[in-house]
């Protein structure tokens, strides 16, 4: 008797409970659109965005369904010249996120990756990543971030891959998903979605036993990401934070919902955005998909490119590109770090970014502080000091610290501050 009262209470209590776990959806609401005008402003209204960042913003675009005829145009003809000059010299990363940028959707510009043969590109260039690390103690050519990224795109695109090999390949205790010791969010994300695809497309009949490895290994990259949440909900930094976010959203089977609140991550993300935080074209364009709910496994070949309305009323105002401040100068101190330590004070303007120090330590003394940069996807890298190489083979880099911590910007974003320690540390990662 005493049962049959609570019962009712218990089913109250269930469906209180229930409807608002399973109607969390974590994204932003139409509403909320107006506030990811900063990053789409920095993605379209950037005239920089060359090379590669070409293909991770249109890629962003129309994931998210940002159709701009000139903005688009302009990008594809800048990704379409990069391939035609420098098709060999591409890395197998860039290769890749031109294949899914181009193919994103059913568009003409799709005709461009069989022209040119892309796919069976991307194969030799990922089977010379895996051959590299043969001969080199398991190091690839360039990182398991690039190997992620061609997977995905040899599986959303149907080219040739071993799903053996890649069981094999993206074991989580491999030495490639850390730098220095530290997981790389970044990296263990994208090996979620790519391991994604291939589960998705796997046969049970003839690659059970492999589908079973890849299971357990993105169960266990779930965790190690998991495991990388803040307090405030970023996972990783600021930057890896889009990239976890979708691999989570293709993994909600391996974990509770208990263990992410996703909304935080939103809300927090939301604030950065408002502060600034993704001021470059491509940290707008990894973290945009994961805000609207998309994932780079929603790129599909096949189906049609979709606008969405929401996104494509008013062009956005270009954002000032950075506040101006009074032209006065700050004092820092600089060092760089091999064996023993080469230090100097440096005055620079305010508002400088660590580039801006090397250079005027450079001018002070050549032969201490000279340095050498290449042009990345997210700006400046440093690739040598005092005529000391960086070396992937050796895993060998110049890393950026501030008051002895590692810095999360490069030394083209990172504005110093007066009375800051600098340090360029050579390291091992
Ligand atoms: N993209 C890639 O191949 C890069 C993959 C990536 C995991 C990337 C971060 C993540 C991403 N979302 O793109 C990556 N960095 C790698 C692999 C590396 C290594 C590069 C060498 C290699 N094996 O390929 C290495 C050496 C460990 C590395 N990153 C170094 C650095 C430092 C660069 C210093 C220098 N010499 O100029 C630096 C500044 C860290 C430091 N304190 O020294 C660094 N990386 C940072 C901060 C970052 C973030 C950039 C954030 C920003 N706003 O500038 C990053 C997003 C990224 C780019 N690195 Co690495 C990670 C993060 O903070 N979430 C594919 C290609 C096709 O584009």
């Amino acid at each position: 008797m005493r049962q049959s009262h609570q019962l009712p209470l218990v089913g109250l209590l269930l469906f209180s409970l229930i409807p608002s776990q399973l109607c969390e959806i974590c994204e932003v609401s139409k509403e909320n659109y107006f506030r990811l005008q900063p990053l789409i402003s920095t993605m379209i209204s950037s005239n920089n965005t060359r090379g590669i960042q070409a293909s991770n913003v249109l890629l962003s675009l129309r994931l998210v369904g940002i159709q701009k005829q000139d903005i688009e145009q302009q990008l594809i003809q800048q990704i379409e010249e990069n391939v035609k000059s420098r098709s060999s010299d591409l890395t197998s990363g860039q290769v890749a996120l031109i294949i899914l940028a181009l193919g994103e959707c059913q568009n003409p510009d799709e005709r461009f990756i069989y022209d040119n043969n892309l796919v069976s590109q991307l194969e030799t260039k990922f089977q010379a990543e895996v051959e590299n690390m043969g001969a080199h103690n398991c190091t690839p050519l360039t990182n398991y971030y690039q190997l992620s990224l061609d997977v995905l795109a040899l599986c959303l695109f149907n080219g040739n891959y071993s799903i053996r090999q890649v069981a094999e390949l993206f074991n989580p205790e491999n030495k490639n998903y850390y730098f220095s010791g530290q997981f790389s969010v970044d990296t263990g994300a994208m090996a979620v979605l790519a391991l994604t695809c291939v589960e998705r497309k796997g046969q049970i009949e003839t690659d059970g036993e492999y589908l079973n490895h890849i299971k357990k290994h993105k169960k266990s990259l779930v965790k190690k990401i998991l495991y990388e949440k803040k307090e405030n909900g970023l996972i990783g930094n600021r930057f890896s934070t889009g990239e976890a976010m979708q691999a989570l959203f293709v993994s909600s089977e391996y974990y509770n919902k208990n263990e992410w609140n996703c909304q935080q991550t939103l809300d927090t993300v939301f604030k950065e955005i408002s502060q600034g935080a993704f001021s470059i074209p491509i940290a707008a364009a990894q973290i945009l998909p994961a805000l609207v709910g998309k994932t780079y496994l929603d790129i599909n070949k096949d189906s049609p490119c979709v606008s969405d309305p929401d996104f494509n009323s008013p062009t956005p105002k270009p954002t000032s590109e950075r506040y101006t401040n009074s032209p006065s100068n700050i004092l820092v101190h600089y060092s760089v770090k091999i064996n023993r330590t080469y230090s100097t004070n440096i005055a620079v303007l305010n508002g400088s970014v660590f580039l801006n120090v090397m250079e005027a330590a450079r001018e002070k003394n050549e032969t201490i502080f000279r340095f050498t940069v290449e042009e990345s996807s997210w700006g400046p890298y440093i690739t040598s000091v005092q005529g000391l190489k960086a070396n992937n083979n050796d895993r060998t880099y110049w890393q950026l610290l501030s008051e002895g911590k590692p810095l999360s910007q490069g030394v083209g974003s990172y504005v110093v501050h007066d009375g800051e320690n600098l340090e360029v540390r050579w390291s091992t990662y």
